[in-house]
């Protein structure tokens, strides 16, 4: 009997599968590999159902004789182990992304003279539909906390991207690339208490209140899926965090990031060229027993933000902190600098990575810009947050087209600094 190997990259089953499914049957002895939760992710949608029980499923359907877990989305190491005579597909796989994975398929099954079958795409009517339901699904709160804390506690990198409003938030939902044949996309959301005041024409000092800022969760909430992380500056008085951190879970944030200040708060880039001051170890670490203490959710996160190196008070003062903000109960860390060489960031990760394995470590490199993600991921880095470069990016085309249009006395020659409006129409989704 013939081997016949196919691979399922995403957790809804539909009728188009069982068809692959049934043909490969037809041909011989079935063996579905079933990609990992990180591979679906990164290719696909975020997996609703993990791999454990995808595999149950698929295990149990009529024709699969054997299933066995596929780490990527080149199927090479699987086939070098079955050496299948048929590789059987769905033929959209000639298109996007898939093409490489065909001619990767093919190129190594060529080696024991494999063959491929490709049976013809089934898209039911349905699948329109069903896709919108799966998307409200991905969007539920605990679904996106669920997504961010399984991602944090991974070996890869998570790569948070600021959003500010409903089209920020499109932007970063929809945006994705393929380098070096792999996808590329964000995340998640990073609620920036910077870009939310300066998008309002406002100082970041705290001066937006937190109603202002849940109304703007609420906007990117409804036409994004993934996690959200909120910067929620000092927490203020540990009697209103308890409520504040209440509001912030029932709207639907994934993770809150309070930072280890007190007062006034100021810009952490402008350090000590102005007036703030770090809160003591023990007041903070009464407002993370507080904020844990008042949440539900398991899966919604604490991270404890030090802002020692902002303060040039040293290295030792932000490990000491780092120490007790996890002993306090704080989820995650994350460790701020406004230098330009990442060396206080590297090494304080170093040194926080020998005593403490697990605990996710959170960067925000806006100055020490020159550092790739891969170098991050060297020194224990768990999320690099990209904190406002989608504001900062919109201004100056903002600006240069208010100030062509001034010089013009008309507004073709802005034309070249603005998306289309047929552009604009299509990043928004008619549901
Ligand atoms: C923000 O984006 O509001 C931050 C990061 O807190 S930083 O501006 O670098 O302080
Ligand atoms: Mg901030």
């Amino acid at each position: 009997m013939k081997k016949v190997y196919t691979c399922i990259s995403t957790d809804i089953i539909q009728t188009g599968h069982i068809k692959v499914i049934e043909k490969a049957a037809e041909l011989g002895e079935v063996t579905v590999g079933i990609l990992s939760d990180s591979c679906v992710a990164m290719y696909e949608k975020y997996p609703i159902i993990p791999r454990s029980e995808r595999m149950k499923i698929i295990e149990r359907i009529k024709g699969v004789s054997h299933v066995v877990e596929q780490n990527d989305i080149y199927y090479d190491e699987n086939l070098r182990n079955i050496k299948p005579d048929i590789v059987i597909h769905g033929d959209n796989w000639n298109n996007g992304y898939q093409k490489k994975v065909k001619d990767r398929v093919a190129e190594v099954i060529k080696e024991w003279n494999g063959e491929i079958v490709e049976v013809p795409y089934y898209k039911s009517s349905n699948m329109d539909l069903f896709n919108i339901s799966m998307k409200d699904l991905r969007g539920l709160p605990e679904v996106r906390r669920q997504r961010l804390r399984k991602q944090l506690l991974s070996d890869e990198i998570v790569r948070i991207m600021v959003a500010y409003d409903g089209l920020s938030a499109l932007i970063v939902e929809h945006t994705s690339i393929i380098k070096d044949n792999q996808k590329r996309k964000f995340d998640a959301l990073w609620l920036s208490s910077l870009c939310d005041s300066a998008s309002m024409g406002k100082p970041d000092i705290e001066l937006v209140d937190l109603t202002s800022r849940i109304r703007i969760i609420e906007e990117i909430m409804e036409v994004s899926t993934k996690p959200i992380i909120f910067d929620a500056d000092t927490g203020g008085q540990i009697e209103h965090f308890s409520y504040n951190i209440r509001s912030l879970e029932r709207v639907g944030v994934s993770a809150v990031i309070i930072e280890d200040k007190v007062g006034l708060k100021r810009n952490s880039l402008l350090g000590n060229d102005v007036e703030q001051h770090q809160d003591s170890i023990e007041n903070f670490c009464e407002k993370i027993r507080v904020g844990k203490s008042s949440t539900v959710s398991n899966n919604f996160m604490l991270i404890a933000r030090i802002e020692s190196l902002i303060l040039d008070k040293g290295l030792e003062d932000a490990l000491t902190r780092a120490e007790a903000y996890v002993k306090a109960g704080a989820d995650g860390i994350m460790i701020h600098s406004r230098k330009q060489s990442p060396d206080e960031i590297f090494c304080f990760c170093d040194i926080f990575r020998k005593k403490d394995q697990e605990t996710p470590i959170v960067v925000v490199p806006t100055t020490f810009n020159s550092v790739y993600e891969n170098e991050f991921k060297l020194h224990g880095v768990n999320a690099v947050i990209y904190a406002n470069h989608l504001l900062r990016a919109a201004f100056p085309a903002m600006k240069n087209t208010a100030i062509s249009i001034l010089q013009n006395e008309r507004c073709m020659e802005a034309d070249e600094y603005c998306m289309s409006i047929n552009d604009v129409l299509a990043l928004i989704p008619n549901k």
